[in-house]
């Protein structure tokens, strides 16, 4: 096991493991209170130990069930409960799905994710979910898929077609979640999470900063997310896409540099997890991007569109990669596919 040093540990004669399972709050908060310049450098210290800096996974989304959902997550267009102009889509059709999944592997993606608006999939749709993981993994891709709260069998049966990740996000800190949700507790979703994971899948786990929390909120969520018994395989970090008719729709700018530091302390807590700059990409600069990747994300959802809102266009990703030296990650899993595709490369051209 790699140990990490910092300069005053080493001067008071103490180590710090790097696989951690036990921080308090109160060392979280000490990251996030370091200046940034030895923030970042530790957290790309730490990024290096695991991974190659200059790689980027690139995941691609789509939204398989759209709006018309009974939560009421105040940050959420698909939410039944506000009036965001969005149209409702029924659960989609297998052959669309694959359709939409071929074209993100002729794009270079090499995990697709599958989100459904729902609050837990009914029992009657999961023979439709189970043929899009297996039709999606056929095709040579990584899946992945959040469909809301779990129950262990549900977990079983998406863990037995293949599923290789499920995300469900903590979103924020137990104090401050209530603000955001009422429809489900803090636990229930802790609960989904041992579902995932004892089923065998990976787990995908994150948050959602700029919602109008505090720091030690931030704090919070990693502290939760890093004290699991086995941290996230991926860690996706959502910056608020602010949509008209939610109750966030006026929440605040949050300061940049707290996300930076979030995405850095992220990366110092769970180091060898991929950190994922998710939600919010299209309100990021380029030079923010950069710092993100400088400070430990090291994954991206990729295409024009997220569930319901806009992201960066692909091959403006990809000319930022070519300009900083970064390289789409080649998926880890047995059957690779064949990829990238020759115009994916021409885009990237250096
Ligand atoms: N309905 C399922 C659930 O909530 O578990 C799955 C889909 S839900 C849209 C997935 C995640 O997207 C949420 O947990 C939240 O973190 C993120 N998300 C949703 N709306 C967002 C927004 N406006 N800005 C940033 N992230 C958002
Ligand atoms: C996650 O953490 N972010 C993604 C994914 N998991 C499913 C969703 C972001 C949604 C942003 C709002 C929208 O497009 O509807
Ligand atoms: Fe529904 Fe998921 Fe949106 Fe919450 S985040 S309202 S559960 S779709």
């Amino acid at each position: 096991m790699h140990s990490f040093v910092t300069e005053k540990e080493s001067q008071a004669g103490t180590t710090l493991e790097e696989i951690r399972h036990n921080w308090s709050r109160q060392e979280v908060e000490a990251l996030f209170a370091l200046p940034f310049n030895d923030l970042l450098f530790e957290a790309q210290t730490m990024h290096r130990r695991y991974f190659d800096p200059n790689q980027v996974q690139v995941s691609t989304l789509l939204s398989i069930k759209t709006g018309a959902c009974p939560e009421d997550c105040a940050y959420c267009p698909q939410s039944t409960r506000y009036d965001t102009g969005l149209e409702v889509e029924k659960l989609m059709e297998i052959e669309h799905v694959l359709e939409q999944a071929r074209a993100a592997v002729a794009s270079g993606a090499t995990r697709f994710c599958m989100g459904a608006a729902w609050r837990s999939p009914k029992q009657r749709d999961m023979p439709q979910v189970v043929a899009m993981v297996k039709g999606v993994r056929e095709l040579g891709l990584e899946s992945c898929m959040t469909l809301g709260m779990l129950t262990q069998g549900q977990a079983k049966e998406l863990s037995e077609a293949g599923l290789d990740y499920y995300n469900h996000n903590l979103d924020t800190s137990p104090e401050f979640y209530g603000d955001v949700i009422t429809t489900r507790t803090y636990q229930d979703r802790l609960e989904t999470l041992d579902h995932v994971r004892t089923s065998g899948m990976k787990v995908c786990s994150g948050g959602i900063v700029g919602m109008g929390e505090q720091q030690a909120d931030r704090a919070g969520l990693l502290q939760q997310l890093a004290n699991l018994a086995q941290h996230p395989e991926s860690v996706p970090i959502n910056m608020l896409v602010r949509v008209k008719g939610t109750p966030l729709e006026n929440e605040e700018d949050l300061d940049p540099f707290e996300f930076i530091r979030t995405i850095a302390a992220a990366r110092i807590m769970m180091p060898a997890s991929h950190v994922r700059l998710s939600a919010g990409r299209e309100e990021m600069n380029e030079q923010m991007h950069a710092l993100a990747y400088l400070a430990g994300a090291n994954s991206i959802f990729y295409g024009e569109k997220l569930l319901t809102t806009p992201n960066p266009r692909a091959n403006a990703d990809m000319a930022l990669f070519a300009r900083l030296g970064i390289e789409p990650e080649r998926r880890h899993v047995e059957k690779a596919p064949e990829i990238p595709s020759p115009h994916f490369y021409d885009a990237a051209a250096r």
